[in-house]
């Protein structure tokens, strides 16, 4: 009985506070991929935005001119693990939007390869989400995401596009490829929205 006490208590104390329910934490970096890996080059590399208004896009270089930002924070995957503060290095979305009128109050990621995922768009400004294109000072692997991926760090990890290549504006909070399958339409790790 001792035994289970000491262990149970010790467990708990030592709990980093930064880890949501249900979760535990990882030395490695997990690979999580619907599909192939596909091969964008950054010459090629386009990101674009569509609106009920009309489209917007942006090549590599007009993406790193709109203003890099080095941030640190945890990630947190449905399939129970958690990273705590890795370096990242991104474009804020809010340099992406202050160039963007919509009156849509969600997104659709698109990825490079057909992925999707819907976040509701005040989730991506203030500071909450990056187009991103480093991870502990290296440029991101292509299975990370490389050329560059959606971070959306406050929000489980398969809103974290990878190979982005876009936004549509909507609407509704229409289901992503995840979301039609049952993840959580919104899917906050606090709260475990895990599954629908
Ligand atoms: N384009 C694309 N983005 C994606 C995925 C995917 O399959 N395709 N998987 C998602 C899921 S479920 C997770 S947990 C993370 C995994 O990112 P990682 O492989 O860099 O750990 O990417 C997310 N973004
Ligand atoms: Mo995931």
């Amino acid at each position: 009985m001792s035994f289970i006490t000491r262990g149970f208590s010790g467990r708990s104390r030592d709990r980093d506070e930064r880890l949501p329910p249900g979760q535990t934490l990882v030395e490695d970096w997990p690979v999580l991929s619907a599909g192939p890996t596909p091969d964008v080059s950054t010459d090629e590399w386009r990101f674009e935005v569509r609106t009920e208004s009309g489209r917007h896009e942006w090549s590599w270089d007009e993406m790193q001119a709109l203003g890099v930002e080095d941030v640190t924070v945890d990630i947190h995957c449905v399939t129970h693990w958690s990273k705590l503060g890795m370096a990242w290095r991104g474009v804020p979305l809010d340099r992406i939007f202050e160039e963007v009128e919509t009156s849509h109050d969600y997104v659709m990621a698109h990825s490079y390869g057909g992925y999707t995922t819907n976040v509701p768009l005040d989730e991506l400004l203030d500071g909450q989400a990056w187009i991103a294109f480093e991870a502990d000072g290296e440029p991101l692997d292509p299975e990370h995401g490389g050329p560059a991926r959606l971070l959306v760090p406050h929000l489980y990890f398969w809103k974290s596009a990878k190979w982005i290549r876009g936004l549509v504006t909507m609407p509704t909070d229409d289901p992503g490829f995840w979301e039609q399958n049952g993840y959580h339409l919104h899917g906050d790790p606090w709260t475990e929205e895990r599954y629908w």
